[in-house]
């Protein structure tokens, strides 16, 4: 099947595993190789064998997974970066300029927040968060020929709130901006924002992508070539690019994207289950919740509802705090979307840098990234923290 057949007509984990490399031409090689090197001979001045010249422009290795994202988002470029800020720092540079304007989630990924407010917002661009999965608030906070990107989560990081993409691609286009999609916790397998009128997504691959907790990155895809060429000239004059090391790895992690999220999601479907039944539980944040305010949305453009479960702790931050380090099975740190389950205290870890803002979490909030271990020895692990 041709690369254009598998982009198209293939089923996800075809195309996850297929598309963006043929086996190669000289050793038959079914795996793309590390091709670790920083230059490439040329045939005469200009005289480039497949277009490589130098590694931060392209390389073979990344060449590979680029192809391969830019199918499982059904997209026509996919474009890989050393981590998933520098993905967001790219299309903040190549899609607006200083004096713009953009719309945040009110409840971003601490980092993403620290880079549009720190560093982004001192080099003149201006940003208003709003909840995403509020369609009159974000249409509220978009100032029609100011606002260059509207840039959503979906869902978010830590609360889980959904936004409806269609909904807001809409009302992005209808003031003349773009609306930009952060796919990390959905992943592609559940979601594909593309196809839902999105025209940019983001990933910190390092997440569910690499799926294994052993590297860093990021990526973007789109789907219009304009765009494509001004992330691809951004991608290239900034150089944030991956190693070729780790695109290998994060490669590895892609073709098993569709297996591991189903475990992802049975597991998480128990554990919410179980923590919805328990006495010192409060409040617990899933979108397969009926309850869950964006339920019917979630419904609508994901597959299922994800491997991420926030709970909010009766006894306050010191209960909180308590059962983050009580746990064994579920691993206390940041990061999430790994095999290995992982419990964290967003307040003081992962958003700690939004303390003080309106972004700022409730001190008895707990995430859990739910990995594919035996659900029985996750919940029986949660049972011996929470008592
Ligand atoms: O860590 P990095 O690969 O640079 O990706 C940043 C990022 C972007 N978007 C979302 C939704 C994210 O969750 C992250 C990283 N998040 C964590 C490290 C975390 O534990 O939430």
């Amino acid at each position: 099947m041709s690369e254009q057949e598998h982009r198209f007509k293939s089923g996800f984990e075809t195309r996850a595993i297929h598309a963006g490399y043929e086996p190669d031409p000289t050793t038959g090689a079914v795996i793309p190789p590390i091709y670790a090197t920083s230059t490439y001979k040329q045939d005469g001045v200009g005289g480039l064998r497949g277009g490589y010249e130098y590694s931060r422009s392209g390389n073979p290795t990344r060449t590979a997974l680029e192809g391969a994202l830019a199918a499982v988002e059904e997209g026509e470029r996919g474009f890989a970066f050393a981590s998933g800020l520098a993905a967001e720092d790219t299309i903040l540079r190549s899609l607006t300029q200083p004096g713009d304007h953009i719309v945040i989630p009110d409840d971003a990924y601490g980092g993403t927040f620290r880079l549009v407010d720190k560093v982004a917002r001192p080099w003149g661009l201006e940003h208003t968060p709003a909840p995403v999965h509020d369609v009159t608030k974000v249409a509220e906070a978009i100032r029609p020929g100011h606002t260059k990107l509207v840039w959503v989560e979906t869902p978010t990081n830590p609360l889980l709130n959904v936004a409806d993409i269609a909904a807001v691609a809409n009302l992005a286009h209808a003031a003349g901006a773009l609306l930009v999609v952060d796919n990390t916790f959905a992943s592609p397998y559940l979601q594909q924002p593309l196809t839902l009128g999105a025209d940019v997504v983001v990933h910190s691959t390092t997440k569910y992508v690499g799926g294994h907790s052993d590297v860093v990155g990021g990526a973007v895809v789109v789907k219009d070539l304009g765009l494509a060429e001004r992330i691809g000239f951004h991608q290239n004059a900034m150089g944030a690019v991956p190693g070729p090391f780790d695109v290998f790895l994060t490669h590895r992690g892609l073709k098993t994207l569709g297996v591991r999220m189903d475990r992802h999601c049975d597991n998480a479907e128990r554990i919410v289950d179980f923590l919805t039944a328990h006495p010192a539980v409060g409040d617990v944040i899933y979108p397969g919740l009926e309850t869950h305010p964006g339920h019917e949305v979630a419904q609508r453009q994901m597959k299922r509802f994800g491997g991420i479960i926030s709970f909010r702790a009766k006894g306050g931050l010191e209960h909180a705090l308590q059962v983050c380090s009580r746990t064994e099975v579920f691993t206390l740190g940041e990061s999430l979307g790994g095999v290995e389950s992982l419990i964290e205290h967003p307040g003081k870890m992962t958003h700690a840098s939004v303390a003080g803002t309106d972004l700022e979490v409730p001190a008895d909030l707990i995430r859990l990234s739910v990995g594919i271990e035996t659900a029985d020895d996750l919940i029986a692990d949660l049972e011996r923290a929470l008592d």
